[in-house]
């Protein structure tokens, strides 16, 4: 990300370079800090208790940041180092909650923002959960599971000390799906002697993961975009859909846009896109990501009509509905351009931080919907919070009923950023408002509990 971040509001300003000061090297976790405090500065204006008490100050250091050595071994028998992360932002409104990312580009400024952007999303989706987020800069791609394996226990052999049901639960996010958690659940069993379920999310769901948690965060991303259109008497049906990425999130939020009548027309990975001017045949993109773990690439050998486009990302093509659900800064000012050129209607994150401010600047400024990953991806750790009431319970819902459950929390998610954004003058800027409405739980919370 090249672009320079303008100039935030006098009331947060200093909150701001002491950030920069202390976290010099740390671009992505700025950017984080920037949107927010840009957003909540109204909130400040109207609650000088949230001032006297340094909420905000409080809330940009972490209560606890962990760094440490993962040694492993790989098949080859070489011995391999990587590190691992897990920063524990906030506990104020329940346990550290948040995903794990395993990615070569995975570094503390990286995890900071995740976890920083967790406090507020968690906050929104009105369940008693905590900030949290870790990961390793371990890649996945091209290890075999034995590989993976190894690394994942040693990963939780330092791990399982900072984590419990009412510490800390992670669960996955880039690089971290079903195998990595099993690996890493069975290794925190192994080593505790306790089958905490409540300890991780996203497992499987004959081992105390629950239903619809795999679907969650790309069917929550549909159900906010399908929110935010509704309110202009809009919908899904017969619309085109661009949507990034290939892999759980990606996949999830394609399945919903074809069960709402619309047609998703790309996919991609860190090597390009493919645009089916036909649909996205999922059944073939589940194959190729889920079951072969390969390249995007391998799409166009079997649907002809369709094309692969290396090293580009699917922005350029004209669609009404533009879903970023890879990774962030991935949509920048050009794409903005082009995707409003194209005539783009609403744009909602399933991936964290996926538009540059520049990008988002300029949806809102052309009037396009725009709904911030922290409201619209929310669904994922929702649906993980209602993992944990299942495993304290000893209850498990079905798909059903969890994915109605899913679609009530998302409507709500949706409510209270369009209420704050209205309730703060700028009605429809929902970045403002998912900030806000975020912010003002987790500050009456910490007001409460004094200072700590
Ligand atoms: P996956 O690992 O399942 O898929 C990630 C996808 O994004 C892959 O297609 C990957 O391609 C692509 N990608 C990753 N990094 C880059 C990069 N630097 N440049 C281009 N493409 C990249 O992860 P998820 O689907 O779980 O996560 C996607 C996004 O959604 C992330 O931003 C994550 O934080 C966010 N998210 C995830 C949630 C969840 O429940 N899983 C919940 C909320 C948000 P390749 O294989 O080539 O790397
Ligand atoms: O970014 C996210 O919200 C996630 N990766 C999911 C976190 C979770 O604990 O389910």
């Amino acid at each position: 990300m090249t672009e320079t971040l303008h100039a935030l509001p006098a009331s947060v300003r200093g909150v701001f370079d002491t950030v920069q000061s202390r976290n010099p090297h740390e671009p992505e976790f700025q950017q984080a800090v920037h949107e927010v405090l840009d957003s909540i500065a109204p909130v400040l204006d109207s609650h000088p208790q949230f001032v006297e008490a340094g909420i905000v100050e409080r809330l940009v250091e972490p209560e606890r940041q962990i760094m440490f050595r993962v040694p492993w071994v790989d098949d080859a028998g070489s011995l391999q180092v990587n590190r691992g992360y897990r920063v524990q932002f906030s506990s104020v409104l329940g346990p550290y909650k948040g995903g794990l990312r395993f990615h070569p580009s995975v570094n503390l400024s990286i995890i900071k923002f995740l976890g920083f952007e967790q406090i507020f999303k968690n906050a929104l989706t009105g369940q008693g959960i905590g900030g949290g987020k870790g990961g390793s800069d371990f890649d996945p791609h091209g290890k075999s599971d034995a590989e993976v394996m190894r690394f994942c226990q040693s990963f939780m052999n330092e791990l399982y000390r900072h984590l419990g049901e009412h510490t800390d639960v992670p669960a996955g996010d880039i690089g971290v799906g079903g195998r990595e958690i099993g690996y890493l659940f069975g290794q925190y069993r192994k080593i505790t002697n306790r089958h905490e379920s409540g300890m991780f999310t996203g497992k499987g769901v004959q081992w105390g993961g629950a239903e619809v948690r795999t679907e969650a965060t790309g069917y929550g991303a549909v159900f906010f975009a399908q929110d935010m259109l509704a309110v202009h008497g809009e919908s899904f049906d017969g619309k085109r859909v661009a949507v990034s990425g290939s892999g759980n999130v990606a996949i999830y939020a394609i399945e919903k846009s074809y069960q709402l009548g619309a047609t998703p027309v790309t996919a991609s990975d860190s090597s390009g896109y493919v645009h089916d001017e036909n649909g996205i045949d999922l059944a073939l993109l589940r194959r190729i990501k889920e079951v072969e773990r390969g390249r995007i690439s391998a799409y166009v050998a079997e649907r002809p009509n369709a094309t692969f486009v290396e090293g580009a990302t699917p922005w350029e093509v004209p669609v009404d509905i533009a879903l970023p659900s890879a990774t962030q800064n991935e949509l920048d000012e050009h794409d903005a351009y082009r995707l409003i050129a194209g005539g783009v209607r609403a744009v909602a994150e399933g991936a964290n931080m996926p538009s540059t401010p520049g990008a988002v600047a300029m949806f809102q400024e052309a009037g396009v919907l725009f709904g911030p990953g922290k409201a619209a991806n929310a669904g994922g750790v929702a649906t993980s919070a209602l993992e944990m009431s299942q495993n304290a319970a000893r209850q498990r819902w079905s798909f059903d009923d969890s994915e109605a459950r899913l679609r009530t929390i998302m409507q709500n998610v949706h409510d209270s950023a369009f209420a704050a954004a209205e309730k703060y003058g700028r009605p429809g800027d929902y970045v403002l408002g998912a900030n806000a409405a975020g912010f003002e739980r987790v500050a009456h919370a910490m007001l409460a509990q004094g200072i700590i």
